[in-house]
Order: C-alpha cells, then sequence, then structure tokens
C-alpha cells in the first residue's frame, strides 16, 4: 500500500450509492482530504485486492489512514466519529429507519431491470453467469478470501434477481411510488423537512443522492405530481455541498 493508498474513496461515478459516499464527505466538507478514485466495476470490484476492503464487492469503499470502511451507513457513522461536529446522527433509530427505507430503492431493477414478462434478458443473463463464474474462479485460486468470496456470491445473485427477474422490478417500482408518497407527507407534516425532530441529518444525503440519480438518469419529472418533494429537493441541491460533490 503505498501512502496515497491511505485515503481514499473508491467509487464508480455512476452509481447512486458512490453519489452518497461523495455527498456525506462534501456535507462533511472533508472531501478534499480523499482522493476519488473511480474503480472498473465488473473487474476491478471483484478482484481480490477489493474483495480484501469490501467483501461485498460494492461501492463505494472509503480508506481512511490505510483502514477500509465499506458501506455508506458506516462511512456515515465513521465520518461523525472522526471529524467533529457531528452532523449525521446515523446512529440515531429513526434516521437508520429512515436510510434504510431510502436503501431499499434498487435503482439498477427500475433502469435494467426486466420491466415485461416478455423482456429477453437472456444476453444480461449470461454476462451474469460469466461473471459468477470468475468470482468461483477467484475464490478457488484465493482460499484465503473463501468467507469473503461468499458474501459476494450471495450478492451477485441478489443482482441478478433484480436484474431478470420481472417480479422483482414491479416489486421495486410499487416500492418507488409509496416511498415518494410517504415522503411527501412526511415533508407536509414536519415542515419541509423529513424527520419531525431533526433539521438535518444522514439521510438527506441518501434522499437527496437518489433522488438526484433518478432525476438524472431514470425520469426527470419523477416528482411532478409531488411538489414538497420536488421543493426539498431543488433547496437540498442548491446547498454547497450538493454544489461540491455533482456541479463541479
Ligand atoms: N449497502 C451498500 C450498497 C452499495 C451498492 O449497492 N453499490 C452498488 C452500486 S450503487 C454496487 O456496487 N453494485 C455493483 C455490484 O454489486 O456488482 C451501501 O450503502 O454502501
Amino acid at each position: 500500500m503505498t501512502q496515497s493508498d491511505n485515503n481514499v474513496l473508491y467509487y464508480n461515478p455512476g452509481s447512486v450509492f458512490s453519489n452518497v459516499g461523495v455527498l456525506l464527505l462534501c456535507q462533511k466538507g472533508v472531501q478534499d482530504q480523499f482522493e476519488l478514485r473511480p474503480i472498473q466495476m465488473g473487474v476491478d470490484n471483484i478482484s481480490p485486492w477489493y474483495i480484501k476492503l469490501n467483501p461485498k464487492g460494492q461501492v463505494p469503499t472509503l480508506v481512511h489512514h490505510g483502514k477500509p470502511i465499506p458501506d455508506t451507513l458506516a462511512i456515515a457513522n465513521y465520518l461523525d466519529e472522526q471529524f467533529k461536529p457531528s452532523i449525521f446522527a446515523a446512529n440515531e433509530k429513526q434516521v437508520v429507519a429512515l436510510i434504510e427505507r431510502w436503501r431499499q430503492v434498487r435503482v439498477l431493477s427500475l433502469l435494467s431491470g426486466k420491466k415485461t414478462p416478455s423482456q429477453d434478458v437472456s444476453q444480461m443473463a449470461t454476462t451474469l453467469e460469466n461473471s459468477r463464474h470468475q468470482v468461483e474462479e477467484y475464490a478457488k485460486s484465493n482460499p484465503e478470501l473463501a468467507e469473503a468470496y461468499k458474501i459476494r456470491l450471495d450478492v451477485h445473485d441478489d443482482r441478478s434477481k433484480i436484474l431478470i427477474d420481472h417480479n422483482t422490478y414491479l416489486a421495486h417500482k410499487q416500492g418507488l411510488a409509496k416511498l415518494l408518497d410517504e415522503t411527501e407527507k412526511a415533508l407536509s407534516d414536519n415542515h419541509g423537512k423529513l424527520l419531525p425532530d431533526r433539521d438535518q441529518s444522514a439521510a438527506d444525503a441518501y434522499a437527496v443522492g437518489i433522488l438526484h440519480w433518478l432525476k438524472s438518469k431514470l425520469d426527470k419529472d419523477i416528482l411532478k405530481s409531488r411538489p414538497l418533494t420536488e421543493r426539498y429537493y431543488q433547496e437540498q441541491a442548491g446547498s454547497s455541498s450538493f454544489i461540491n460533490a455533482f456541479k463541479k
């Protein structure tokens, strides 16, 4: 590990949870202390060096002083511990519950899932099979990472279902509509905030990061019939942390 590997955010600029990771760093104002290093998905994220950092083989992973912190919620908690003041409250029950609601949105399904029962997904299924085989090969040739690769295989299988199962697509589509309706109601009840007793929390990074992704990649009018959520999004998108994260 070189000196420059000590403080890094491994990410993929197109991925929604990478958006959230970058936004968390910018909300903390510590983005300049980390190198944002893109990795090649399908290649780097299943390679032994990355699986050692993040057994799920997902992005983002934060590395701070050489210590890997996989998973955005763990990153939010870690940043609050390391850099004061604490602003995320990512260990508070109501904040975690709301974050988990937003994390159930699987944008991959909405964008690339099986949208109609007759859609031909055979090419996708072949690509996924090949990738699964590659993971199994890595597991065989790196026995010390057997446990980690088991975790990756579970993530891989879950991801495959999201991409090739039509009912899973429908469930995620309905789930998103329900979450957006709940958000509209919460903003109405809480005077424009996501939560009753908190002006700001890590949940905002998830909501705005995911909304940004949905608006830019799936449907720019997704909030058309949800004016309070649109206003909330616009306010958040005007903040300096959002501009630093996405508009530079
Ligand atoms: N729970 C994780 C989710 C991370 C995640 O789902 N990352 C996706 C991209 S948005 C990923 O790396 N997918 C690639 C793969 O699994 O092959 C977090 O919050 O960090």
